[in-house]
């Protein structure tokens, strides 16, 4: 689908408290001291912490995390409003309740999610309590109905329009949870054994939508490639798989919005996974 050059607005989030994990909220920073060229015009959302009830045990900062992604939603709406693509960089990856919800609000878009993780616990079935596991159940309507309720009531995306590409670590309830919603999985074995041109065909054949959100988790790259994550899961792509990806969405969809998240310097190793944040966003901000 040819599309006319999408203006685009780079947005920054520096989020931790979904992955319950510090290095995070520096990422932002550290992208913006080393790349000022690619970086420069990012506009940050910052956090505002709400107070919260620490008794709940299973929707850590769960105030804080909807208060944002409450105003990431909004902001995010503005840009798809104004033809803008919207580029959110985490932070980690709760913001997509914001941006998704802010992009869903005026078109009807598919969503492939590019993550070691399926992000679809719920408060009942997580094991660890942290938001970050849980954004792409409450998208569906699934969990806590205040954090799916985020910027308007109801479900954001249909799970029949939603991709989980490049799995290799799911939860066992997550797992039942998955297979219950329709969402299709594309395991990491399954794209290494068949090869990510024929995956990518079945992917296009399958996603039958025009607007298409990419999520993308940088954990969904093996972890040699790029360390500085905060749930690093061993396997998964180089980054050349990712970038050949990138372009046949860019080729075969409208890219309405991208987020890249999870990005976290304190575990990276000589800056790879800076630097192949960097890469990322300057394809984005110019697909050829
Ligand atoms: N499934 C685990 C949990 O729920 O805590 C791990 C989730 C990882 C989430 C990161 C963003 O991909
Ligand atoms: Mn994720
Ligand atoms: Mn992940
Ligand atoms: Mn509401």
């Amino acid at each position: 689908i040819y599309t006319e050059k999408m203006k685009n607005q780079l947005f920054g989030v520096p989020m931790n408290l979904g992955a319950n994990k510090t290095g995070i909220e520096f990422g932002l920073e550290a992208l913006w001291d080393n790349y000022p060229d690619v970086f420069d015009e990012m506009e940050v959302i910052e956090i505002e912490r709400q107070k919260e009830d620490f008794s709940v045990q299973n929707l850590r900062y769960k105030n804080t995390i909807l208060d944002t992604c409450e105003r990431v939603a909004h902001t995010v709406n503005l840009a798809v409003k104004d033809g803008y693509r919207p580029i959110t960089i985490g932070g980690d990856h709760s913001i997509a309740i914001g941006t998704i919800a802010g992009v869903a609000k005026e078109k009807n878009i598919g969503v492939i999610w590019m993550d070691a993780h399926g992000d679809m616990n719920t408060q009942e079935s997580t094991l660890t309590g942290n938001i970050h596991g849980m954004p792409l159940a409450l998208l569906q309507g699934l969990g806590d109905k205040d954090l799916c309720n985020c910027f308007y009531d109801g479900p954001k995306i249909k799970s029949e329009n939603i991709v989980l590409f490049g799995v290799r670590d799911l939860d066992e309830q997550e797992r039942e949870i998955i297979n219950k919603s329709g969402v299709k999985v594309v395991f990491y074995d399954e794209i290494a054994q068949r090869g990510i041109d024929v995956v990518l065909d079945e992917v296009r054949e399958y996603l039958d939508v025009d607007n298409l959100h990419i999520s993308f988790d940088i954990d969904v790259l093996n972890p040699e490639y790029a360390p500085g994550v905060s749930l690093p899961v061993r396997g998964g792509f180089a980054p050349d798989d990712i970038f050949h990806s990138f372009k046949y969405l860019f080729k075969n969809y409208t890219i309405t919005s991208v987020d890249i998240v999870e990005f976290n310097p304190i575990y990276d190793k000589n800056s790879k996974t800076m630097e192949f944040v960097k890469e990322l966003t300057e394809y984005v901000k110019n697909p050829d």
